[in-house]
């Protein structure tokens, strides 16, 4: 076999490239990564305006998918973001196969971080509730924003954008399926505390219909963390349906962006996977755009920046990258408990929360969760947000080609003491025990459903979210929260992300930019041509441009210092093929191959198998 057969490129070797597919894909202005919260207003208020996007999602279309979203009980495959085994906080019993299912977890030391995957991000798999903070801590947090504004304008926008409801009364007293938090609530106020009913984007008019057998079950189908079929007025209801309605949003689901690249002229590049539902990478292709927004949530802003920062694929200076991060305080407790539940019935959503936040040094504020596992369980689980007194830190290990966090016990020991304080007191009241065999002394300060912060307004951004000493770049997510918000955050993400698209579309769009080339697409495949050997790129480009390869090992930070072979090449309109150069001298191993122009840059890995 000739080298040339013998090189096996990491990549795909010549996937069919659809121009018209591509063609109408890549009519855009801006790139915005994710399609969560922060993301999906971007989308929507730029697209009023008439600047063209396109949106970058890794997980997958749901809507306009044949899957369904799993239940909680007898998970099936679409639970679950590419693992074999379930990854709820308990109860993974299950075996699934590996499929891009809607929840994932991001276990980094100490902590594991649960995020929404899929069109819609985080509004997928959360609970709904939509809580405005106290005024007093937002001030706390961000004093760098009008917290009048806020008040005034931002909340009450995003609570009418997203359908917030409160559960009517008579529906609360009424039903059975919210019995347990009828339980719960009375329990906490016993034990001295403020309750409240918390808002939520469920529609209880759906429930209530679910409740008389008028249309399907979801929320009292025993769905919610691995998503809702029915009732829950996730994004794809409304911000991401009015941007697609629009016709100036186009949305490539299982789409990657693994690296960005800054290019001289201050465009971007972005390297992308395209994945198959079994997270197979079945293509790639860069991606470029004048201006870039960052809506992957807080780990997947923070990783694509920082990964692209260390690499130096970004060159700007940005301050505080990675820093300010926190878990918004989150403990997961549970009490096994006395009472009766109703035949185990349970809706999934929770609407009734215990306030407690003025009770300083032991401020919280939790959800009396349900526990909807169609059995009579007596147990109470609550997710409760309390105070941060120390951010943690989130790096990237070139060695390891992953991004670590700094996150030890005594990020955890203050939330640790108030959840079991707040454990003592219930039990002692109401009865009860920590419920130790869901988590060790019924506390789980290891699950985190509200990752915030990494890159935050004010320190690695301006205060509009713009990249400071990155032209062109923005953040428009939970990265921008430094940590804390201390309620449950999708809210206030969605009224930040209001408040910065506002003034950058103000500020940053006084004319729409049109990219001045036809395209910024670039599909590309790295393939042996020949049997001699040669190293050979695909690309289909609509711009002629000269580019410069580089071929090295190692470090991609330092490509210049562990260069193999370098050399110009001059690529012309449409698909073509160029020979980079004959390797057939070269050693068995791992090479990595970087091209430039001013136009866009991306690098990628081939290898020869031994
Ligand atoms: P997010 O919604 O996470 O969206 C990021 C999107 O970017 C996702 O779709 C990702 O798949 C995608 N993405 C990431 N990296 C890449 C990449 N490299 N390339 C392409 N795409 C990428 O971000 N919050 C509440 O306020 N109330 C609740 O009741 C609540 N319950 C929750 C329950 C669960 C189980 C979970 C996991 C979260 C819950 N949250 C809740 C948190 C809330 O959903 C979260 O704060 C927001 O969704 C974060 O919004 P972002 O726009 O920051």
């Amino acid at each position: 076999m000739g080298l040339g057969a013998a090189l096996m490129p990491n990549l795909l070797l010549g996937k069919a490239f659809d121009l018209e597919e591509i063609k109408k894909k890549k009519q855009f202005d801006v790139i915005i990564i994710g399609t969560g919260y922060g993301a999906a207003v971007t989308a929507h208020r730029l697209a009023q305006k008439g600047v063209k996007c396109l949106m970058l999602e890794m997980g997958l279309d749901w809507e306009n998918s044949e899957h369904k979203f799993s239940k909680m009980i007898f998970p099936h495959k679409e639970s679950t973001w590419l693992r074999t085994k379930t990854v709820a906080p308990f109860g993974n019993i299950f075996s699934i196969s590996k499929f891009t299912g809607v929840l994932d977890r991001l276990d980094y030391e100490n902590v594991n971080v649960y995020v929404g995957r899929g069109v819609g991000g985080g509004s997928l798999a959360n609970g709904g509730m939509a809580v405005v903070p106290k005024r007093s801590y937002f001030e706390e947090i961000f004093p760098e924003l009008d917290a009048d504004k806020f008040y005034s304008k931002y909340f009450p926008l995003v609570k009418k954008e997203l359908g917030v409801q409160i559960i009517p009364k008579d529906y609360f007293e009424s039903s059975e399926y919210h019995e347990y938090a009828r339980i719960g609530k009375k329990e906490a106020e016993y034990a001295g505390y403020k309750t409240q009913f918390i808002p939520n984007i469920y529609d209880f008019e759906y429930m209530r219909k679910e409740e008389k057998g008028e249309v399907e079950k979801s929320a009292l189908g025993h769905e919610v963390i691995y998503g809702n079929n029915h009732g829950k007025k996730d994004l794809t209801k409304n911000y991401l349906k009015w941007a697609l309605d629009s016709g100036n949003v186009s949305i490539l689901q299982l789409h990657k962006a693994t690296e960005i690249f800054q290019n001289k002229d201050q465009s971007y590049s972005i390297s992308v996977e395209i994945l198959d539902t079994k997270g197979e990478v079945v293509g790639r292709k860069v991606y470029r755009t004048n201006k870039l927004f960052l809506g992957a949530g807080s780990t997947g802003t923070t990783e694509l920046l920082l990964k692209s920062k260390t690499k130096g694929s970004i060159k700007s200076d940005i301050q505080d990258l990675g820093k300010y991060w926190g878990n918004n305080g989150n403990t997961m407790a549970a009490r096994t408990k006395i009472w009766e539940t109703r035949e185990g019935k349970q809706s999934s959503i929770p609407i009734v929360a215990i306030d407690n936040w003025s009770d300083s040094p032991d401020a919280f504020f939790t959800e009396i969760a349900p526990f909807p596992i169609g059995i009579d369980n007596k147990v109470e689980l609550y997710l409760l947000i309390n105070r941060l007194k120390k951010y943690g830190e989130f790096k990237y290990d070139l060695k390891k080609n992953q991004m670590t966090l700094d996150w030890d016990r005594s990020h955890t020991t203050n939330m640790v003491l108030n959840t079991d304080r707040f454990l003592d007191r219930m039990n002692l009241i109401n009865g009860g025990k920590p419920a130790d065999f869901l988590l060790k002394r019924g506390i789980g300060e290891n699950i985190c459903y509200h990752p915030l912060g990494g890159c935050v307004i004010g320190k690695s951004t301006d205060k509009y979210g713009r990249v400071k000493g990155a032209k062109n770049l923005y953040v428009t997510d939970g990265a921008l929260i430094p940590g804390t918000v201390g309620v449950n955050p999708f809210l206030t993400i969605t009224a930040l992300a209001e408040y910065c698209i506002e003034h950058i579309i103000k500020q940053d769009f006084k004319k729409i930019e049109r990219n001045k080339v036809e395209s910024n697409t670039v599909d590309f495949s790295i393939l042996p041509s020949s049997e001699k050997g040669d190293l050979s790129v695909k690309l289909n480009l609509d711009k002629e441009t000269q580019c410069t390869f580089y071929i090295y090992k190692g470090d991609d930070k330092n490509y210049l210092d562990n260069l193999i072979k370098q050399g110009n090449f001059k690529c012309s309109r449409g698909i073509s093929e160029y020979k980079l150069t004959n390797i057939s001298d070269f050693q068995k191993g791992n090479y990595k191959l970087r091209v430039e122009t001013g136009y866009f840059n991306f690098s990628d890995k081939f290898s020869f198998p031994e």
